[in-house]
């Protein structure tokens, strides 16, 4: 292969691509990727057929399960696993068949506080509206940075020309982040804002939405008196020296958002993982409503995906859940089956008692870097380590899957077809777009529905089924993951009738089908009985004092960390593409002037980052991006832990950042992880 480009005709992206696009060429070629089943014994890893591999795993995998119990084998889903075809349906049959309780993923580092919100107020936790950015006058972005991660639970290629355009027809863009960052340098507004303090900032613009008469709710919902009771103590004046906005600003705000006819307030991560994450996603959506911008053209708006995710979650059983069981150890509640990844290194560490309370003894991954990614990373590393077995799928020997016993490589994403079902369910615009596989793959090279569905054979899965197991094994075996995907097209919103969308119709428009802009969906899309938007719902209520306790003493003005991404990386991975890693250091401690030389730091100078989990060491970017009292360094670095297979990526400087990030600290709500606004301090060193 030559090289990647985009697409000039594609109706969506108008040929715009990432970086990290261009990079699937070295992705592809890269001699570190894995392609056949490496068994470890001690310190050596050999290559093994396929069949040796499988047998390995799945006895030791049922081996355990029979002594200790389901929930002694743990599984942990990476985020690559959402634009995996082959993961999200068959990687959903092995790792929800197998009834763990211990079901781990990147949703508790991410957007939980969302999908919580849309349980609890829409009715399905997959009802995460999007902002209609196309169509939009005003666009206020809290806790996002789209000119660097691309827009995220809101699809859209090419966001600095999407930004531009609101601009360009005489409308406004405003950001509320502790980082001037790219995106806010496009921006007409910026304002600093103190993480964490995102629900009493959104709880400050509600008060003022009654106390001046702006609400102006336009979907049937309930709740509203309680909204207006819950906000009551939070005039702009108490919000602003914790968020570090004027009371004014605050202020019109509101106005601003309630007074523009087509506007929308967006929230994104930093506003999910921190401290009260849990209330300041769901004011998010309250404020929309109440201005009348949710599921209003320009709005918050709900997208009509071509294929629906909805029934498809009721089959796999993901229809969502809150608290429905407690974690075993420390009792933070599950959510959609699974429970917070704050709770794995203990439920690996702590002993059960033989009966109902069993201990994790054995851990599948796929498509993830716990080690790197996830909070307290070396204490993860540590519990794993004391394992009776572990199995990755992956292609990489990474931070994470060098410990695993068994590696399971799949085929490079160039070598399987690709329809992103959930990412066309969160873009800005409804489109569909098949795109075949680039290569044939090797003679015996594996998908990742391939492997999925192999272990899931030989745990034991059909054989629950009695003689239908046996038929369901063929019968999916031959279809693969592709006929689910046709199935849902044509029995969607836009299959039905002539010219219906099937696989086979996308495969004649390769380009991509453009099926318009969002449309209003309530009350209909509501899975709620009543029909109704439930504003007030009662978990958010009972974390009111919570906040209260929390703001009830002044704040503390010690520094604090925040995270950031660049459009050249992706969480822990792509570190070993040249071309996405080259150029100056990026993992460095980012640190306003006045902060650095209080502190004697100097650019380019090395800082020690501390908190009480230890000490990294990285290089100091001084800069007045960063606002007084924060500073920023990222995560997914730190390749230098010894026994991995990257070598572009072993060869880059940094630090783990989640070596330090106490997993303690998470949302006592929704269980989500604090990544944002921990408190450190940062020496020279
Ligand atoms: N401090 C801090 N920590 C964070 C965050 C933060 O902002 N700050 N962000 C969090 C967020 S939002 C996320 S989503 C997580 C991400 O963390 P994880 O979900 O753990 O994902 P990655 O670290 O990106 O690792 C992805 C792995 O998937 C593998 N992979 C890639 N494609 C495929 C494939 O098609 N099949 C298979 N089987 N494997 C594949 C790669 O080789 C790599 O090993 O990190 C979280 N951690
Ligand atoms: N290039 C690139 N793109 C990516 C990824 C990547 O690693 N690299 N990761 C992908 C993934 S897994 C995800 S989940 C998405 C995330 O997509 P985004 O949500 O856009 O992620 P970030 O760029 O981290 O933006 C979060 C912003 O929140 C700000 N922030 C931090 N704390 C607070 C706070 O307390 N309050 C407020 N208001 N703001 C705060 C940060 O300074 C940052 O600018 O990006 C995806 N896209
Ligand atoms: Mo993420």
């Amino acid at each position: 292969m030559l090289s990647v480009r985009g697409d000039d005709d594609d109706p969506f992206s108008r040929g715009y691509i990432c970086p990290k696009g261009t990079a699937l060429a070295d992705l592809h070629h890269d001699p570190d990727r894995l392609t056949k089943p490496l068994v470890r014994d001690g310190e050596e890893w050999r290559e093994v057929g396929w069949e040796e591999a499988f047998d390995l795993v799945a006895s030791k995998l049922v081996g355990i399960r029979k002594a200790y119990g389901r929930d002694a084998v743990a599984v942990y889903q990476g985020n690559p696993t959402v634009h995996n075809l082959g993961l999200i349906t068959y990687g959903q049959l092995l790792m929800r068949t197998l009834g763990t309780k211990n079901a781990y993923s990147a949703t508790s580092m991410d957007q939980l506080p969302h999908m919580l919100a849309a349980l609890l107020m829409f009715g399905n936790q997959i009802l995460m509206p999007v902002p209609d950015i196309e169509r939009t006058d005003l666009f206020i972005c809290l806790g996002g940075n789209p000119l660097a991660s691309n827009g995220s639970i809101m699809t859209a290629p090419d966001v600095k020309g999407r930004l531009k355009a609101i601009r360009d027809r005489g409308g406004k863009v405003i950001v509320l982040d502790p980082r001037r960052t790219e995106t806010a340098e496009k921006a007409d507004e910026h304002h600093f804002i103190r993480p964490g303090s995102d629900a009493p900032l959104l709880f400050a613009m509600v008060n003022v939405l009654f106390a001046e008469k702006l609400v102006r709710c336009r979907v049937a919902a309930s709740g509203l008196a309680e909204v207006e009771a819950a906000a009551k103590p939070w005039t702009p004046e108490r919000a602003a020296p914790i968020t570090g906005i004027a009371a004014d600003t605050i202020r019109n705000l509101a106005r601003t958002l309630a007074n523009t006819p087509r506007a929308v307030l967006y929230g994104r991560i930093g506003v999910c993982t921190q401290e009260f994450g849990g209330l300041a996603a769901w004011l998010c959506y309250v404020v929309n409503a109440l201005t009348g911008h949710l599921d209003e053209v320009g709005g918050l708006m709900f997208s009509t995906p071509a294929v629906d995710p909805l029934p498809l979650a009721d089959i796999v059983g993901l229809d969502g859940g809150f608290g429905r069981w407690k974690s075993r150890v420390s009792g933070r509640p599950e959510f959609g089956g699974e429970l917070p990844i704050s709770c794995l290194a203990e439920e690996i560490e702590t002993p059960g008692n033989g009966e109902d309370k069993v201990q994790i003894r054995a851990l599948i991954t796929s498509a993830g870097n716990p080690v790197l990614s996830s909070p307290g990373g070396p204490r993860l590393e540590a519990a794993i380590k004391t394992l009776d077995f572990m199995v990755s799928i992956d292609p990489y020997m990474n931070e994470t899957t060098r410990l695993a016993h068994v590696i399971l490589p799949p085929t490079s994403p160039l070598e399987r077809s690709h329809y992103d079902a959930a990412l066309f369910s969160l873009a800005v615009r409804n489109v569909a777009k098949y795109s075949p596989p680039t290569f044939e793959r090797k003679p015996d090279a594996r998908h990742d529905w391939e492997i999925c569905l192999e272990l899931w054979t030989r745990i034991g899965g059909p054989a629950r089924l009695g003689p239908l197991g046996k038929l369901s094994r063929t019968l999916l075996g031959k279809l693969g993951p592709e006929p689910i995907i046709d199935l849902s097209l044509r029995t969607g919103p836009y299959g039905f009738g002539r010219g219906g969308l099937s696989i086979r119709k996308l495969k004649k428009s390769p380009h991509g089908v453009d099926l318009g802009p969002l449309q209003p969906r309530l009350p209909a899309r509501l899975t709620h009985k009543d029909k109704l938007v439930h504003l007030a719902p009662a978990e958010y209520l009972a974390d009111l004092a919570r906040l209260e306790r929390r703001y009830s003493s002044p704040a503390s003005n010690g520094l604090v960390m925040i995270g950031r991404r660049h459009l050249r990386s992706n969480n822990s991975w792509m570190h070993n593409s040249e071309r996405l890693v080259k150029g100056p250091p990026r993992c460095t401690v980012m640190i306003h002037p006045d902060d650095a030389a209080s502190r004697g730091l100097v650019d380019g100078g090395d800082a020690k980052v501390s908190t009480k989990q230890g000490s990294i060491t990285v290089p100091v970017e001084i800069t007045d991006t960063m606002m007084k009292g924060v500073v920023s360094v990222p995560h997914g670095w730190g390749h230098n832990k010894s026994g991995t297979r990257m070598r572009v990526a072993e060869a880059t400087q940094g630090a783990s950042v989640n070596d330090i990030v106490d997993p303690a600290q998470v949302d006592e709500l929704s269980g989500t992880s604090v990544l944002t606004g921990q408190a450190v301090t940062v020496a020279k060193a």
